[in-house]
């Protein structure tokens, strides 16, 4: 699994699933995206259409939205 995210002090939507992750154990790799940033948007839309983290990218599924991955993950 693929979390995308932005800055874990500052985003707190993006530690959400990142603590949780970590927290159990789960094994992921880690991308962040510089927020704020000239080439932000653009940089987000390779992961979502909805152009915000975090996103989690599981094989071919993408989610987006801090309680849907962390709903996902505990599924
Ligand atoms: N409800 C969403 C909120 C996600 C969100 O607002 N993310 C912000 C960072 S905290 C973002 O990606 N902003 C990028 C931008 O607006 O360019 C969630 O829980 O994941």
């Amino acid at each position: 699994m693929k979390l995308v995210i932005g800055n874990k002090n500052y985003s707190s939507w993006s530690l959400r699933p990142w603590f949780l992750l970590s927290f159990h154990g789960v094994p992921f790799e880690e991308v962040r995206v510089p927020l704020n940033q000239e080439g932000t948007h653009v940089a987000l839309g390779r992961y979502t259409e909805a152009g915000k983290v975090p996103v989690l990218e599981d094989g071919d599924l993408t989610v987006w939205d801090s309680l849907a991955i962390c709903e996902y993950v505990i599924a």
